[in-house]
């Protein structure tokens, strides 16, 4: 039963990052035990990081799971490897894809390779932003809504972009 919800976040800024987020989208989906519920607008971000590096395109997905939080994780670190993610020594540096389990639940976990929820989300306009586009009324783990978290954040000139994921291309 798929029946944990997760969302996650997606970010590429190299190699035509929406076509990089569409194509990841489009696998999430095809796996037998991840079903993607609802998928918020592209945004524009500028880089969070080094600046010498382009604007990212940013989304956030929402899922329902039958898999266990590092099962799930196993399967976004497969996907990124296949689009072609290299480790660069470089910390923060521009990546073709990024798959950041944001939540899953309402667990509070950390390993060496997995915290929930994820440790920089108060902080990044471009995950909290499209989060709130799905999940407007969302509660948080410190007890504040996540419309105080996005309005205590300072959007960095993102930007909502023209172009919309393909809906009939990941359900194909
Ligand atoms: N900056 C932005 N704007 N968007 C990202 O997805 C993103 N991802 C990262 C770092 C390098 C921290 N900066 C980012 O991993």
């Amino acid at each position: 039963m798929m029946s944990d919800i997760a969302y996650i976040g997606l970010g590429s800024n190299l190699a035509e990052p929406i076509g990089q987020l569409q194509k990841a989208l489009t696998t999430i989906h095809q796996h037998p035990n991840i079903s993607i519920q609802y998928c918020s607008h592209l945004y524009s971000s500028a880089p969070m990081g080094p600046q010498d590096q382009p604007n990212y395109v940013n989304a956030v997905c929402k899922i329902v799971t039958s898999l266990s939080p590092m099962e799930l994780l196993d399967v976004l670190q497969a996907i990124e490897h296949e689009h072609g993610r290299e480790r660069k020594a470089e910390q923060w540096g521009p990546r073709t894809l990024d798959l950041d389990m944001l939540l899953f639940n309402n667990v509070s976990m950390k390993n060496e390779r997995l915290t929930l929820p994820h440790y920089g989300m108060s902080e990044r306009e471009f995950v909290l932003v499209p989060l709130f586009e799905i999940s407007p009324d969302m509660i948080m783990q410190d007890g504040k809504s996540l419309a105080a978290w996005v309005s205590n954040c300072s959007l960095n000139g993102l930007k909502r972009l023209a172009e919309d994921i393909d809906y009939a291309s990941i359900a194909a």
